[in-house]
């Protein structure tokens, strides 16, 4: 496995040097976030980002993300020259050593909370959804939702929200489909593999179609397009907020066909209805068993990237909801030990 962080790039305030004295750091996942959604990424743009984390000793093979316009996930007619604008961008990144890109396919937001900054016990703090609150909030009303690397104003949101009703989840996994038959040729060719995040929460929201929640629709995808370079980001935090996700065999099953090509490490306290909030990556403070899922990757021989990923603010700590230095920092040091523990030392027969 090789471990990695992600950084927001120069505007981050977490730095590289500081990123750099974690210990067993390979790669810096990043993006180009000043390129307009849909747009080819310029390659001088890529080679200044590459140059800024090799400076740091890092490896630059993982993106996340590159975004899926919202054309595409609709199926306009105009998708075909995003789709176009797509396979040029991943030919860029290939041409620089880019092994994997994440993207995602939820429509309109990305991850979501219905708070950002929920005391926990110990005095810090964390993202956490309520469902309730989800379902009956007035999206318009929502002043900033996390996941938004792309801000649209409100007029865009409501609609695209009133373009949604019509697609559901059937319409938008044949959008899916539609794309990753396109764009998983132009990636074999570029030496990447894509790797879809799962929706977080893994349910639907404000009314929208959500079809990446579960290992049924995971099957379903990577049953779309049969190859390596259509794989898959297995993110836990995501997928474990829902408790009916056994995640250790989810792990199994697709680690075990060479289809994860990321692997985002995070844990969640979850009730039964779906409700959670983020909490340290210990096992013992969340739903995840994390040294079951370590487990289940070293078992299957699992190669691909990792990534601590969104941390608890501690330490009066300030910085991007979730992606904090500190709280990231402590979990990859004890997923390394994870790792460490389960690559010596084999389980009694
Ligand atoms: C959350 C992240 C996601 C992820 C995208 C991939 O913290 O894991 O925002 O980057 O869904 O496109």
């Amino acid at each position: 496995m090789k471990m990695s962080f992600r950084w927001y790039g120069d505007t981050d305030p977490v730095k590289l040097h500081s990123v750099r004295q974690i210990p067993n750091m390979h790669g810096i996942v990043s993006a180009l976030y000043d390129v307009p959604l849909g747009d080819v990424w310029p390659l001088d743009k890529i080679h200044a980002l590459k140059n800024s984390i090799e400076k740091h000793r890092f490896a630059f093979e993982v993106v996340e993300s590159v975004g899926v316009h919202e054309d595409i996930k609709l199926g306009k007619p105009s998708r075909n020259r995003w789709i176009d604008n797509y396979c040029q961008s991943l030919a860029n990144l290939g041409s620089v050593g880019v092994k994997v890109v994440c993207y995602n396919f939820m429509p309109v937001f990305d991850w979501t909370r219905t708070e950002l900054d929920r005391p926990l016990p110990d005095g810090s703090n964390s993202g956490a959804f309520d469902v309730n609150s989800a379902t009956r909030a007035d999206v318009s009303k929502w002043k900033y939702l996390p996941g938004w690397d792309i801000r649209y104003t409100h007029e865009q949101v409501s609609a695209l929200l009133a373009d949604y009703q019509s697609v559901g989840e059937e319409g938008l996994r044949d959008h899916l489909a539609y794309f990753l038959e396109r764009v998983v040729p132009a990636a074999r060719k570029a030496g990447i593999k894509m790797a879809i995040h799962p929706d977080d929460p893994p349910r639907p929201i404000f009314g929208l179609p959500r079809i990446v929640k579960n290992r049924g629709d995971l099957r379903h995808i990577l049953d779309m397009v049969k190859e390596p370079a259509n794989g898959l980001t297995f993110c836990t935090g995501s997928l474990g907020a829902d408790l009916r996700n056994d995640l250790p065999a989810m792990v199994r099953e697709f680690s075990g066909e060479r289809r994860i090509h990321f692997a985002h490490m995070r844990n969640v306290k979850t009730d039964a209805k779906g409700n959670f909030q983020e909490v340290s990556h210990y096992s013992q403070d969340g739903s995840v068993d994390m040294a079951a899922v370590v487990r289940a990757y070293q078992d299957t021989g699992f190669d691909g990237y990792v990534r601590p990923d969104h941390g608890r603010m501690i330490w009066g700590e300030k910085g991007n909801p979730g992606y904090g230095l500190y709280d990231r920092a402590l979990g990859g040091a004890y997923l390394n030990g994870l790792w460490e523990a389960a690559e010596k030392y084999t389980r009694p027969n």
